[in-house]
């Protein structure tokens, strides 16, 4: 195996025996395999949209086979054995639709799109040749990291946006056409630099279309105190990014004595309109993914898996653990699904039933809700502190949490920013100082919680927002600095989305990826002032303008 795609890749280069995440070696090399044959997929489909066929089979197949990918998803070997039989079935389909419709795909002739086979010690045996070891040019290894991990991120996005049936065309399009590029020896490493920026635009659009999804369905996200207490009743915790998911938990659930809780990146299911009406939803349980294995042991309930970071599960709480869409391990019980894809948590809420009240591990109260629509209607309020100085600046601090000891920097420089200033975050990071007691300018609370890593959206619309008020024309020159946590790939795509919008000197940590070639880095470092971290006082020195 060698995978490379996350911020915990071993040595900071790659890991080769076992995955930092638990990953074993033969399902990382199944995961390679797999995207080789989406790619083969996507040269078929992208005939089938030109020819004007359904392609919508394929465009969903391929998402989720991306989703299943991503850091923490999927541990399941029998899950991406399956999955790859499926592909290989689904090209050939594909392929046959498209010939049948008069299409010649003589021009196709990469293996991704021939390569056939049947058995896993085939599809294990064939991981070499689709793994990135086998690019040999390090640039373009790396470029094709970043927009296949780019890809991938926003396909976690768009799985999101479609289970509430928000689809756009044109983002599955570009996905497939940016998987088949990454198989094209004859693009340059400028090519491949313009494809990247392509990526981050596509991005902006995936993240805009699940916001649209979000907030039409479930309402605008508002400031709301979060109870991290708990009751005395037995109950379900739920975790990961998907809102459609949680609604179908919450209307299970009513009326049956189980209470509900949100975990880790769920915790922003608290501030939408359409969630807080659930007198059982009480409010979220612990901290960020990579605590998992201790807060699901005093939780005491079944835990709903929605999407990563699922943690391999402790022996002291597997049978606990259920598993639902991209998500899978090994042994954990799934969750059931209904002929027309709804969700049936009854085995869970029986399950949960049977079990003891979650154990309290903190008590009061953290707010949240600051997404794009709440600070507009707070933008008077902002906008009058920030003239009055009472507001000196702004440190976007969005992104994911990790279990790195290196990663406490983000709770000192949040501790130790000056007392005039004001984070906005999104994402998983929060966790690293949502619970310190930063206080408030004038009623503004100095830690803005905008929601998932998804609604860093958000933090751009505002960031625009501001923009157009104060009249200025580069969006670099509002008072707003970015120190971004990043673990996984969907951060890569909010990266390359904040840079297609223009934003500059972004300082990503604790490490730079993995996947950064020398000469990848310095293109970033050229063009958009991208930087690494240091230590605390030096960075908020650095940030204030002070060095
Ligand atoms: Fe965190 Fe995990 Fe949201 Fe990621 S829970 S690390 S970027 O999956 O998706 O922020
Ligand atoms: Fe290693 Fe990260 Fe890949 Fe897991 S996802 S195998 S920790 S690089």
């Amino acid at each position: 195996m060698f995978c490379h795609q996350c911020q915990e890749a071993a040595k900071g280069t790659g890991c080769t025996v076992r995955g930092v995440c638990g990953k074993t070696s033969d399902v990382a090399n199944l995961q390679d395999v797999l995207i080789y044959v989406l790619k083969g997929i996507s040269f078929y489909n992208l005939e089938a949209k030109k020819a004007g066929l359904t392609t919508n089979k394929a465009d969903k197949f391929i998402v989720d086979g991306l989703f299943a990918t991503i850091t923490n998803a999927n541990f399941d070997k029998g899950v991406f054995v399956d999955r790859i039989k499926k592909a290989i079935q689904l090209r050939e389909e594909t392929k046959k639709a498209v010939i049948d419709a008069g299409i010649n795909v003589d021009h196709i002739t990469h293996d991704a799109a021939h390569w056939t086979a049947n058995t896993v010690e085939e599809f294990e045996a064939k991981a070499p040749e689709t793994g990135y070891l086998a690019i040999e040019n390090e640039d373009v290894r790396s470029l094709r990291s970043l927009i296949v991990f780019g890809v991938k991120g926003l396909a976690a996005y768009v799985e999101h946006a479609y289970n509430l049936k928000y689809e756009d065309d044109e983002i599955y399009t570009f996905m497939q056409e940016a998987l088949t590029k990454t198989l094209d020896d004859s693009l340059t490493a400028d090519d491949l630099v313009a494809l990247t920026l392509k990526t981050g635009e596509v991005g902006v659009k995936g993240m805009a279309l699940l916001d649209t999804a979000n907030t039409s369905t479930y309402g605008n996200p508002e400031i709301t105190k979060v109870n991290i207490g708990v009751r005395n009743n037995p109950a379900i915790l739920i975790s990961g990014h998907d809102l459609r998911d949680m609604e179908q938990l919450l209307e299970q659930t009513e009326g049956t004595g189980v209470d509900v809780y949100t975990h880790s990146e769920m915790l922003p299911a608290n501030y939408y309109p359409a969630f807080k009406k659930y007198t059982h939803f009480v409010g979220n349980y612990g901290n960020a993914w990579w605590k998992q294995d201790k807060e699901f042991e005093t939780f005491n309930g079944p835990v709903v898996m929605t999407t990563n970071c699922l943690v391999p599960p402790k022996d002291s709480y597997v049978d606990r653990v259920y598993t639902t869409g991209a998500v899978g391990f090994e042994g954990l019980k799934r969750v059931k699904e209904n002929a027309d894809g709804t969700k049936d948590f009854s085995e869970v809420i029986e399950h949960a039933k049977q079990c003891a009240a979650p154990v309290e591990i903190e008590r009061g109260e953290i707010v949240g809700g600051f997404a794009h629509e709440q600070v507009f209607a707070l933008a008077d309020k902002v906008i009058d502190a920030v003239k009055s100085g009472a507001i000196k600046r702004f440190f976007v601090m969005a992104g994911c949490d990790g279990r790195m000891k290196s990663r406490d920097y983000y709770t000192e420089f949040a501790d130790k920013l000056p007392q005039d200033t004001v984070i906005l975050t999104a994402g998983c990071a929060k966790y690293k100082y949502n619970k310190l007691d930063l206080g408030d300018i004038g009623g503004i609370p100095r830690v803005l919680d905008a929601g998932q890593c998804n609604d860093s959206y958000s933090l751009a619309l505002i960031a625009l927002k501001l923009k157009e008020v104060f009249q200025l024309n580069d969006i670099n020159e509002l008072p707003i600095s970015y120190n971004i946590a990043w673990y996984e790939q969907k951060a890569v795509i909010v990266l390359l989305a904040l840079l297609h919008l223009g934003v500059k000197n972004i300082h990503l940590g604790p490490t730079l990826p993995a996947f950064l070639s020398p000469n990848v880095a310095n293109v970033l470092v050229e063009n958009f002032g991208i930087g690494g971290i240091t230590n605390v006082e030096d960075d908020i020195a650095m940030f204030l303008g002070a060095t």
